[in-house]
């Protein structure tokens, strides 16, 4: 994985603000224009999201941040991540994940909630819970940029959309989410339907929406959704990444997250870019920069261990 710059570490933060001269080399934040960075899964890593817009030198006022959902869970501050990126307003773009999905059906009483993490307490307990769960209520599940020329989504998309198809099928959802997030909450989980037709209408339509939109790694040769799949992309003869299908969005850049198990960020032959490198596994928190045409990588290590399991 090529890796960008290091972690300039603590004692940049120790420097009085101005300019500061680097050999001939002036550094100071008013020396670049405006650049435009895609994050992968916070999952309640703060520190690291905080390092990471330092390392940046991230300015709210010239930049701007796509995050790619999964801002909360497992992770040790996920009330942190979650009122950062609300924060951050117009200087940030968010799509939903499916941990993000998953918190509001609890919150919202559309799910039990004896699955929640207990990472998430914190933001129940919250004074402005009301505020910031009324925020992700708000957000998108797919963003397009045609000038820019990428596309985000948290998962992946269906073979058979065009990012026009996809932004509408998004909006559905998203329409759903604000008018009746209590329906639609309380019927999303499940795996099925397990292929895209344009004639599904109702619950199991929004469900297949949802699972492209969030939630799908791999799938069987001939498109089914393979949702118990976690590992690694493992090509054969029986199931291919959702990206490798021949797709309509073939000739579209498409920045996603989701995936932290993939170990790699570009695959430019698919025209995709995974910025998932599992810090809350212990891994890092990367940055994309994508409005460079070398795509450079920015990564800060986690501040949390790597579990047994992956040792
Ligand atoms: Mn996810």
């Amino acid at each position: 994985m090529a890796l960008g710059p290091s972690h300039r570490g603590s004692s940049r933060a120790s420097l009085p603000a101005g300019r500061y001269w680097l050999g001939l080399r002036i550094i100071s934040g008013k020396s670049r224009s405006m650049a435009v960075y895609a994050i992968g899964d916070l999952h309640g890593c703060y520190r690291p999201f905080r390092s990471l817009l330092e390392c940046l030198d991230f300015k709210h006022s010239r930049d701007r941040l796509w995050l790619v959902g999964d801002l909360i869970n497992r992770g040790p501050d996920s009330l942190g991540c979650l009122r950062e990126a609300r924060a951050l307003g117009d200087s940030a773009i968010t799509v939903l994940g499916n941990h993000d999905l998953s918190f509001l059906a609890a919150a919202t009483g559309s799910a039990p909630d004896k699955n929640l993490n207990s990472s998430l307490k914190p933001i129940l307990d919250a004074p402005d819970c009301d505020a910031l769960i009324a925020w992700l209520l708000e957000q998108p599940l797919a963003h397009h940029d045609p000038d820019l020329g990428w596309l985000m989504v948290h998962a992946g998309v269906a073979p058979e959309w065009d990012v026009a198809t996809t932004l509408s099928v998004a909006a559905e959802v998203e329409a759903r989410l604000r008018s009746a997030p209590h329906d639609l909450l309380s019927r999303m989980f499940g795996d099925l339907p397990a292929q895209w037709d344009a004639s599904l209408t109702g619950e199991p339509r929004e469900r297949l929406i949802i699972n492209y939109l969030t939630r799908v790694r791999m799938t069987d040769r001939s498109g089914n959704l393979l949702m118990k799949h976690k590992g690694p992309a493992d090509f054969d003869d029986d199931q291919t990444p959702w990206f490798r299908q021949p797709r309509a969005t073939r000739d579209t850049r498409i920045v996603f997250g989701h995936w932290s198990a993939l170990q790699s960020v570009a695959w430019p032959e698919d025209n995709v870019w995974c910025v998932d490198t599992g810090c809350a596994w212990g891994g890092q928190l990367t940055a994309l920069r994508l409005d460079d045409p070398e795509f450079p990588l920015i990564q800060v290590p986690s501040d949390q261990p790597v579990p047994e399991q992956l040792r």
